[in-house]
């Protein structure tokens, strides 16, 4: 029997909670290639992700020297609509920029 207030079997119940959860945010990342020019991933940050030519520029030698790096951060579905778009406007583009989300961990 499930636990309840006697005479409350077989009623559902609805628990109150105020608290409000976040939701779990992703973070998009570029990764690096040895044929996308800089310029181009310098205005895919600055058009798709908001960033100042200054930030952009930095973020973009950052995944050229590291491999990868963080071009934003965003709920599941904008994460996801980013990557999508970028891909597609690389692809037209004729570039093999990759882009990618992942989901950060707890409490990060
Ligand atoms: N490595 C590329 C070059 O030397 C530049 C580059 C940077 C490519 C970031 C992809 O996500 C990238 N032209």
């Amino acid at each position: 029997m499930p636990p309840g207030p006697p005479g409350a079997e077989g009623r559902t119940q609805t628990l109150e909670r105020t608290e409000t959860k976040k939701p779990r945010l992703w973070r998009v990342l570029l990764l690096n290639d040895d044929y996308t020019p800089m310029d181009y991933v310098v205005q895919v940050l600055e058009q798709f992700f908001r960033k100042t030519e200054q930030e952009a520029e930095l973020i973009m030698l950052a995944v050229h020297h590291k491999g990868q790096g963080v071009a934003g951060v965003y709920t599941r579905d904008v994460a996801e609509t980013k990557v999508a778009q970028v891909t597609a406007h690389a692809q037209r583009e004729g570039h093999p920029l990759r882009v990618v989300a992942e989901p950060e961990s707890e409490g990060e």
